[in-house]
């Protein structure tokens, strides 16, 4: 048996994400030859308190983006320290890091860091133990699979487009299976391609995978996704839904929502929320995330309290997977639903300890991508583990995206019989 093996080596490599910047993969090794590695991504509408990424700022290298300087910590402090422990004790593993680091957002040794060696460390253990990941982490009863979120437009930060919001995602509540729920999505994902052709519209991607045209209107946005889930021959709302990701701290400013990609102005948080329930009228959307920004806690209590008995509404920014937050949203009933990052707090630990508050709450949970994604597929394996049955994951093309749905695939299968897939909005 393996089971008292131990630690051996972490070393960490300056590797590039998908957008080309600096990212780390970290690598654990074990005294019984096992050896595994994760990689760490990085977003680009990020949440003010969210967890640190320890950058160089030199200029010289990658425009100040390098992160050479979170490899050295990986390889020369936290590697040596953690020679001999037991990869088995994660959450005894990630307080050490969380504690030595000190400070309230891993500033010190940075969360880009810490992650990569958390994510390596389950990893190999899974391996030395001969478990997949998802067991590993979730138990023999992690068998839901989740239900994806695909981003097949994309505005916002995300998108040199006319478009203010950032994700306009497909989601295929009908689906049976993993499977068909990735087929359904990857169809209308293609439908949606030859309706902005023959509309003459660019059908290039944006970071997510996306399509990124410059539409008329954000309402645009939603009249083409219907009419490509029709078009791939499936009913809107009954088989494929909308899930929206305005992203609405990238464009507060001075008080007020500033549609001025789209040239639609400067809107409060009430009209903000009119525009929605007027949305959700008209269009079969199930979710939204970020539809204001993340300090306005008074606004999202308002926006939940119109729209949360109709939709599901997530916090991503407001909250950034710390419990902290997420304890305020809780108690301030400020949506009915969080967006999971693993980097946003930066340890596998203390994303499950989120996951768990929002079980406890009854609220919805979503493990997601960031931007900056790399083909490291632990979220795949995670969201199966926490068994919430969604994922966003981005668009049906670009391979560190596909990396996850294939993982999920793959994951699928090996369940066989026991694998379930379900709409998480039946009642
Ligand atoms: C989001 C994410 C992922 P980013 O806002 O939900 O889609 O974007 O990683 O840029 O923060
Ligand atoms: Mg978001």
């Amino acid at each position: 048996m393996n089971m008292s093996s131990r630690i051996s080596l972490v070393r960490a490599l300056e590797i590039l994400d998908s957008r080309g910047n600096p990212t780390l993969k970290v690598t654990v090794a074990l005294d019984n030859g096992v050896s595994a590695s994760a990689s760490v991504p990085s977003g680009a509408s990020t949440g003010e308190n969210e967890a640190v990424e320890l950058r160089d700022g030199d200029r010289k290298r990658y425009d100040g983006k390098g992160v050479l300087g979170a490899v050295e910590n990986v390889n020369r402090a936290i590697g040596p320290r953690l020679v001999g422990l037991d990869p088995t004790r994660q959450a005894e593993l990630d307080r050490f890091l969380v504690e030595w680091d000190g400070t309230p957002n891993k500033a010190r040794l940075g969360a880009n860091a810490i992650l990569g060696v958390s994510m390596a460390v389950a990893r190999a253990a899974s391996q030395s133990l001969n478990i997949p990941l998802y067991a590993y982490l979730g138990g023999p009863g992690a068998t839901r699979l989740p239900v994806p979120m695909m981003n097949i437009l994309n505005g916002g930060k995300h998108a040199d487009n006319s478009v203010d919001f950032q994700e306009f995602m497909v989601m295929p509540i009908g689906a049976p299976t993993f499977a068909e729920a990735l087929r359904y999505g990857a169809e209308t994902f293609h439908a949606l391609r030859s309706i902005l052709k023959k509309k003459g519209y660019a059908t290039s991607v944006g970071d997510e995978g996306g399509f990124a045209p410059n539409l008329k209107s954000n309402d645009e946005a939603c009249e083409v996704i219907v009419e490509a889930i029709s078009a791939a021959g499936y009913k809107p709302g009954r088989e494929v839904a909308i899930a929206l990701d305005p992203a609405a701290s990238s464009f507060y400013e001075d008080g007020a929502y500033n549609l001025s990609k789209s040239g639609q102005g400067r809107k409060s948080a009430t009209e903000m929320t009119a525009l929605f329930s007027r949305w959700i009228e008209r269009y079969p959307i199930v979710s939204i995330e970020d539809g204001l920004a993340e300090n306005d806690w008074e606004g999202f209590r308002q926006h939940t309290a119109a729209l949360g008995q109709r939709v599901q509404i997530v916090g991503d920014d407001i909250y950034v997977t710390n419990t902290r937050f997420i304890a305020r949203g809780i108690r301030e009933k400020c949506s009915n639903a969080v967006l999971i990052k693993l980097n946003q707090i930066g340890t596998v630990t203390e994303t499950v300890e989120a996951i768990e508050m929002c079980r406890q709450a009854r609220w919805g949970y979503i493990i997601s991508h960031r931007s900056g994604e790399t083909e490291d597929a632990f979220m795949a394996d995670f969201a199966v583990a926490m068994g919430g049955g969604q994922i966003k994951s981005g668009s049906a093309c670009r391979g560190e995206r596909i990396a996850k749905y294939n993982r999920l695939l793959e994951i699928e299968a090996e369940l066989g019989k026991s694998a379930g897939l379900t709409n998480p909005f039946a009642t």
